[in-house]
């Protein structure tokens, strides 16, 4: 059985000076490199869109944080950020990368956004992170990382429903928060049956 770290998107553009700065974003990280050695595995997630992503305002010349109907529901439009190969999509200097097994990247597809580790946010194209996680005979997963209230938030969510024993670690997240949004996906992981510690 094995336990996995779920480490999300601790990059520079969600920390302080970042395009999509999480506040208190760096905060996180040298709890986040002293957990690494409770798990049997560390995986990192990686927000890495092209440029003129659709999730991105100035691809629809319009205001960041406003709203747009997609084909596949509701989408916050965000400011440019984690563009491929770019600073911002690098992760924090001070993450502990080396310790990881995996890299897995989310949000390339062009059209669709991924806040999700496991899922687009059509929430049917997997990223392929659940069979990864089950052929390594992995059951519990933690989950820590930027943002709480989005990307560690719909990616909690997703673990549970497909079954794995979920908990959310939340001193080592930080949030948007914008609109509601924290107290939203708290209680949307609770009903999902994650458990927030
Ligand atoms: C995230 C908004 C857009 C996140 C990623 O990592 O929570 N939020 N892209
Ligand atoms: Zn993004």
């Amino acid at each position: 059985m094995t336990h996995a770290l779920l480490v999300i998107d601790v990059q520079n553009d969600f920390c302080p000076g970042g395009a999509l700065a999480v506040a208190e974003g760096d905060q996180i990280v040298a709890g986040i490199n002293a957990a690494m050695g409770d798990f049997s595995a560390v995986i990192l997630t990686q927000d890495w869109h092209p440029a003129g992503h659709s999730s991105f305002a100035s691809t629809h010349d319009a205001a960041p944080m406003s709203m747009v109907e997609m084909p596949y529901g509701p989408q916050v439009l965000w400011p440019d950020h984690c563009i491929q190969a770019t600073k911002g999509a690098a992760f924090h200097a001070d993450l502990m990368t080396d310790r990881a097994d995996l890299i897995i990247r989310k949000g390339y597809n062009p059209a669709i956004d991924s806040y999700s580790a496991f899922f687009e946010n059509d929430k049917t194209t997997p990223t392929g992170l659940e069979g990864y996680l089950r052929t390594r005979g992995t059951t519990t997963l933690t989950l820590v990382g930027l943002a709480t209230d989005f990307c560690v938030n719909y990616s909690a969510v997703d673990a549970a429903k497909l079954g794995f024993d979920v908990t959310v670690n939340m001193a080592l997240c930080r949030a948007i928060d914008f609109d509601g949004s924290l107290d939203a996906a708290k209680a949307g992981m609770i009903e999902a049956g994650v458990t927030l510690s």
